[in-house]
């Protein structure tokens, strides 16, 4: 099966690092799918979970690896890292092995649209202090983002782990969709103060493409769960992907060199099997 083919593909927390990422899926989807420029939207690699406990197998490898050779064969890659990837965010502008990192972007689509692109924890404090920030405007605004900057910095100094919006808002079942849902509101606030068409971003593993006030919201979800990423068509529109049915992408009926392997890490036959 020839890859898909697209202009622009984002990917956000895949947590490697953590013995939930679902590195077997990610390698099989990036076998079956290729474009111009890969955005990597952040908590990649999970810094934290690495610190606590090093959880490192081949399959991880074999996704940075795949990566970097996607970059050297011309894949332009962009690297916009998270909260539990921020020991990157020290590096605004480098490149290592043919990869950008930037602490956000304005991405123009094919269409001419234009998005902000960012992981999105930047936020966390607005959203968990909603009620407040609203009542007291502007400036608690402005000075919560102050505030998570430094409760980040304080916490990385003291060695604890980055507060987690996922792990806390499944916490707070009854509240998580409100606290989704505000998250939302608050991202696509700041789309707007950037005068853009629209934002992409990660954090919240809750993968969606919405238009809320006139602005589109899309969030590129995660691979510790749900599998997604968003893929973005030459003509500027974009496609919400889910790759859990691994058995779809790699047709089971022809045998292959590698018929050891299960199904799904067995490369489909005029596909060619990474590194
Ligand atoms: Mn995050």
């Amino acid at each position: 099966m020839e890859p898909r083919k697209f202009r622009t593909l984002f990917i956000s927390d895949v947590h490697l690092g953590s013995k939930a990422a679902k590195a077997d899926f990610l390698l099989d989807f990036m076998r079956h799918h290729e474009a111009d420029t890969i955005i990597l939207v952040g908590d990649i690699i999970d810094g934290w979970r690495l610190k606590r406990s090093w959880h490192w197998p081949q399959a991880f490898n074999d996704v940075i690896q795949k990566m970097l050779r996607k970059a050297r064969k011309g894949t332009r890659i962009v690297y916009i890292p998270g909260n539990h990837d921020e020991f990157l965010r020290e590096f605004p502008g480098t490149h290592f092995g043919g990869v950008e990192v930037a602490r956000q972007m304005i991405f123009e689509a094919g269409d001419g649209k234009k998005y902000l692109i960012i992981h999105g924890d930047e936020f966390d404090v607005v959203v968990r202090h909603a009620r407040i920030v609203a009542y007291l405007g502007d400036w608690a605004y402005d000075a919560a983002i102050a505030i998570n900057q430094v409760l980040a910095f304080v916490r990385r100094k003291l060695g604890l782990p980055y507060w987690s919006f996922s792990a806390w808002a499944k916490l707070q079942v009854k509240h998580a969709v409100n606290f989704i849902g505000e998250f939302q509101r608050v991202v696509v606030e700041e789309a707007r103060r950037n005068e853009v068409d629209g934002v992409i971003c990660g954090h919240i593993h809750h993968a969606v493409m919405e238009e809320l006030d006139g602005i589109r919201y899309i969030n590129t979800g995660d691979w510790v769960e749900s599998c997604t990423a968003i893929a973005e068509h030459f003509d500027g529109t974009f496609e919400l992907i889910t790759w859990q049915k691994i058995e779809e992408a790699a047709p089971a009926a022809e045998p292959t060199d590698d018929e050891a392997l299960p199904p799904f890490l067995a490369a489909p036959r005029s596909g060619k099997r990474a590194a």
